[in-house]
């Protein structure tokens, strides 16, 4: 069983979910406390409540164990998995996006180690030319993934840097491209424009780049991940989530949430610091977790 983040939100709510012995029914005071405990780890108003609808219509025979019940019933009500295949090409350029300090350089980071890994020849690129130690940064990730690196530590324009970086991948016959970008909040619109041109010059290159666009989210921002979600879609047209962060939060339940309501499907999910702390993303083993404490 991979290493979920889970520990923190599966303490919390092991702590929180009322004890249930066998044969004790599931009255109004008992679902007050799920529902409370549910929306207290960021599983968000609309599966919660949907939940607690299904837990209502259960026979009181039936409730000896909530936990189990509860996996039985997030897990019914999830929808298994939203195509998690990455999309081929070759080069495979995958433009990771997302507000500041999310974890995009990170988790650039520990795809380039994962992807070598399967033997895959990585090209790595800097195009975060706002933030000084930015470059410096990827730079020492792709030497700890055994990935290549392409950056310009004087560069002004990211979109040419990108533009840079597929053409080397093209001539160099890279497996694998993952494009880093500066933090940027989404209600920006100028700088939410600059992420379209990027992706407007990568296409330049190589018409059918970028595969991916992936939005990276931090764990800990709740609910605003949804708005930040639909700004970036809107801009660039998203087609993965990395959500990150999960091992620093009892709020692990936003990913179902995310999961549920975006419609965009979740790649990875980032539980720690390290190079392999990178999960992919599967939601029966997540829902397991969670409610495994
Ligand atoms: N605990 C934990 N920390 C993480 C994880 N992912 C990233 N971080 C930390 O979060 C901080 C920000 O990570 P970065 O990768 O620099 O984030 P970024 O999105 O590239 O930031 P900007 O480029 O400034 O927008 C760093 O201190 C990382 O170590 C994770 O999964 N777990
Ligand atoms: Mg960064």
């Amino acid at each position: 069983m991979p290493d979920w983040g889970l520990k923190k939100t599966a303490r919390f709510l092991a702590a929180k979910l009322p004890l249930l012995g066998r044969f004790i029914r599931l009255d109004e005071t008992t679902l007050q406390q799920v529902e409370e405990s549910l929306l207290s780890c960021d599983l968000g108003v609309e599966l919660t409540e949907q939940l607690l609808e299904r837990l209502r219509r259960i026979d009181r025979q039936d409730a000896d164990q909530l936990k189990e019940i509860l996996k039985a019933e997030l897990a019914a009500l999830i929808s298994p998995t939203q195509m998690n295949q990455i999309v081929e090409g070759k080069p495979l350029v995958i433009l990771f996006v997302g507000v500041n300090g999310t974890g995009k350089t990170t988790t650039i980071g520990k795809l380039a180690y994962y992807f070598s890994q399967k033997n895959e020849k990585v090209l790595i690129a800097a195009t975060d030319t706002f933030r000084a130690a930015a470059y410096e940064q990827l730079q020492i990730w792709a030497k700890q993934a055994g990935a290549a690196f392409l950056g310009n530590p004087q560069g002004k324009d990211p979109a040419a840097i990108a533009f840079d970086a597929v053409q080397s991948a093209l001539k160099h016959n890279y497996d694998v491209l993952l494009i880093d970008t500066a933090g940027r909040l989404h209600t920006k619109a100028n700088l939410m424009a600059e992420l379209a041109k990027i992706k407007r010059v990568i296409q330049k290159v190589l018409p059918a780049a970028p595969h991916e666009v992936w939005l990276v989210l931090d764990g800990n921002t709740g609910q605003n991940s949804m708005v930040q979600a639909q700004e970036f879609l809107k801009a660039v047209g998203v087609t993965g989530l990395i959500v990150s962060k999960l091992d620093g939060t009892a709020k692990g339940g936003i990913v179902l949430a995310i999961h549920q309501k975006l419609h965009v499907p979740i790649k990875f999910i980032g539980v720690g610091e390290k190079i392999t702390d990178l999960v992919e993303f599967e939601p029966r083993g997540f829902i397991e977790a969670l409610l495994s404490s």
